[in-house]
């Protein structure tokens, strides 16, 4: 029985921009620009050191459908060294790198295949002359693909296992732009044994067996809210059996840490904290850039509320070395604890303490909306209105808990 192994990825981004890094200085530019690089070529290594027989890419190897020109030397540079080993690429192009306007400035090294775009295309791949596997994939054609590609793959036969490489939106996931929209019915009415999924940013199994239909995610997070582990899959098929094992690429991990401020007296204590909760994500990856969150209700709040503590605090964490890394980036601080107030007891006062809370509580509920969104008008239906963005849902509820902290603090802070 034939065996066979592939590398599944998808999401690539190289050349992402980075954005919105805030004040990051420019050595941690340069390490979250060239990450996706870097976490690209640990793919290539991977491809190498577990002797793999192709690999397939889901979308959105540029970040950019410009594809710039760095993006494009050290994603050729890469395959090049596959081509080497003799592993082939199957690349189906997303959203982000779709069509080849500009994708042909270089000629791709042997066994670099890309599907074509709008219409299902099919390689047979070969292992010692044998076909071992059918490769049925699909590239955007334009950016804002909105057509059910799902239905149009169909097991051929041509080979015992077939995979299915798309870029697209399955069952409508929350968060993600609803390009080539299918379900997971669609999937599996086409009776492939594995499909090879992109677009969607994190890690996500839909179906584990028969078939597996899954997201790799990106290899490197590229956000804040690209959170956890980032990798690949790597896949291995004996006969009809298939296992998948995830591995980890990303140079750099980003994390949202929220600390409990409950139990603490003094500053110091944050410290420690801090440094506790950074040792549990060591060894994940090289670097960490980690926005840390401090919640929950005690001693330290009055501190922490002053602006100035806040940034100073940010300023000397970001000083400081944290073990199991060779770098710690806190991109922010964000204070949302609460002062030590017993809120019930407050409520049952009959002070003014009580109505202020009575009346943002009423705030918090669906008949509270239209006065928020009353008072919110005449800032949000100015002029200003393309550079704001409305608070949505959560965040309004934020900003209400906030500002009844602020107010507490004001009704019952000590006069000093
Ligand atoms: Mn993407």
């Amino acid at each position: 029985m034939t065996s066979f192994s592939f590398i599944h990825a998808a999401d690539l981004h190289l050349g992402t921009p980075f954005k919105n890094l805030g004040e990051c200085d420019v050595k941690w530019r340069e390490r979250l620009r060239e990450a996706p690089f870097r976490a690209f070529e640990r793919i290539i290594r991977l491809c190498i050191e577990k002797g793999v027989d192709f690999l397939v890419l889901a979308g959105d190897v540029y970040d950019s459908s410009e594809q710039n020109l760095r993006a494009q030397v050290r994603f050729r540079d890469g395959l090049a060294r596959l081509a080497q080993h003799g592993i082939k690429t199957y690349i189906a192009k997303g959203n982000h790198d779709y069509g080849d306007a500009t994708g042909a400035r270089f000629s791709w090294p042997d066994g670099v295949c890309f599907f074509p775009e709008g219409q299902v295309g099919s390689f047979l791949h070969r292992k010692n002359g044998e076909v071992v596997a059918e490769l049925l994939g699909i590239s955007y054609p334009d950016q804002n693909t909105t057509q059910n590609y799902a239905r149009s793959f169909r097991k051929s036969g041509r080979a015992n296992y077939t995979i299915g490489v798309l870029h697209s939106n399955v069952g409508g996931q929350p968060g993600y732009d609803n390009y080539a929209p299918c379900s997971l019915a669609d999937l599996r009415a086409a009776s492939l044994d594995y499909w090879a999924l992109g677009h969607v940013h994190r890690k996500l199994v839909l179906s584990q067996m028969d078939p597996v239909i899954a997201y790799p995610g990106p290899p490197q997070g590229r956000s804040a809210r690209e959170t956890g582990p980032k990798g690949c899959f790597l896949v291995e098929v004996i006969g009809t059996k298939t296992s998948c094992t995830f591995l980890p690429t990303a140079e750099v991990l980003r994390e949202t840490i929220s600390l409990d401020i409950t139990p603490w007296e003094k500053l110091e204590d944050l410290f420690s904290g801090l440094e506790e909760a950074i040792e549990t994500y060591a060894g994940s990856a090289g670097y960490l850039v980690a926005r840390v969150e401090l919640t929950g209700r005690g001693l330290l709040h009055k501190e922490l509320a002053a602006e100035e503590t806040r940034a100073e605090l940010l300023e000397e964490f970001r000083g400081r070395s944290f073990r199991g890394f060779r770098g710690v980036y806190l991109d922010d601080l964000v204070i949302r604890t609460d002062p030590e107030i017993d809120k019930e007891a407050e409520r049952r006062s009959q002070t003014i303490t009580a109505d202020f809370l009575r009346a943002l509580a009423e705030l918090t509920e669906e008949e509270g909306a239209p006065q928020v969104a009353a008072a919110l008008s005449s800032l949000y239906d100015s002029k200003y209105r393309r550079y704001l963005e409305l608070p949505r849902g959560g965040e309004l509820s934020e900003l209400i808990r906030a500002a009844e902290n602020t107010g507490l603090d004001l009704l019952l802070g000590e006069e000093d």
